[in-house]
């Protein structure tokens, strides 16, 4: 194949052997069977670089180029939190009184949400993820074509979750509706668009979860296989 460009030899994956392989995804399903969204945050500090090597992990994701189509505002500024709470629930107090349409309240109903979103300024940590619909080259002011976007970034966002997961916190993948008004606070350009508010923290201690939540689809259900 013709490459235009320079290639180093990969330095391979760790050589597991079949049982080793099968125990680490052991233990990862297990791990990841132990992420719940969480709603009831504590105000318990979380070191600013356990934020850091999440975003770094969620910067590793594959996307349309290579292009990276993403931008992360980290926000643990109290006056910016209240802002975002407050705008959010703007927002939200109009989607809960109707705006979001009888089915999707419905639908809605067994999570328990409303539109208080204290979680907004409690939680230490609020990770908004932005999808670059392009960029601009800093010299030329050249608009720079990204691809995927929507798929990159959520892949992007996945890995956030499960970095911070990992690192023992919990998350919530907020969507507040609409959220052009997180650009706007954060001062981004218009070429980005945000997608989520990712809060991460400690679980308060009286937080609890929906028992529905937890009925995930079955692998027969969620599979088709040709063997
Ligand atoms: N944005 C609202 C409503 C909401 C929508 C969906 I779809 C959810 O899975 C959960 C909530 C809110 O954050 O409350």
């Amino acid at each position: 194949m013709f490459a235009d460009y320079k290639v180093v030899p990969f330095s391979g994956l760790p050589n597991y052997s079949p049982t080793e392989m099968e125990n680490r995804s052991n233990e990862f399903l297990k791990l990841m069977q132990g992420r719940r969204t969480i709603r009831d945050f504590s105000s318990k500090p979380v070191a600013r670089g356990i934020i850091e090597n999440a975003v770094r992990s969620a910067g590793l994701a594959p996307s349309g180029a290579n292009r990276q189509p993403w931008h992360f505002v980290i926000v643990s500024n109290p006056v910016l939190k209240r802002k975002i709470r407050e705008a959010a629930e703007a927002e939200e107090q109009e989607f809960y009184a109707g705006k979001a349409g009888e089915q999707w309240l419905k639908d809605l109903s067994s999570l328990g949400t409303d539109s208080n979103k204290p979680f907004l300024e409690i939680a230490p940590y609020l990770i908004v993820v932005f999808q670059q619909n392009y960029d601009v080259d800093q010299e030329t002011g050249e608009k720079i074509k990204h691809y995927y976007i929507q798929e990159s970034v959520g892949l992007a966002s996945g890995f956030l979750i499960t970095a911070l997961h990992n690192a023992g916190l919990g998350t919530l993948t907020h969507t507040p509706s609409p959220m052009g008004f997180l650009r706007d606070i954060l001062g981004r350009p218009k070429h980005e668009k945000p997608v989520m508010i990712i809060v991460a923290g400690h679980p308060a201690e009286d937080a609890s979860v929906p028992e529905e939540a937890m009925n995930k689809k079955d692998l027969n259900v969620i599979t088709s296989w040709f063997e």
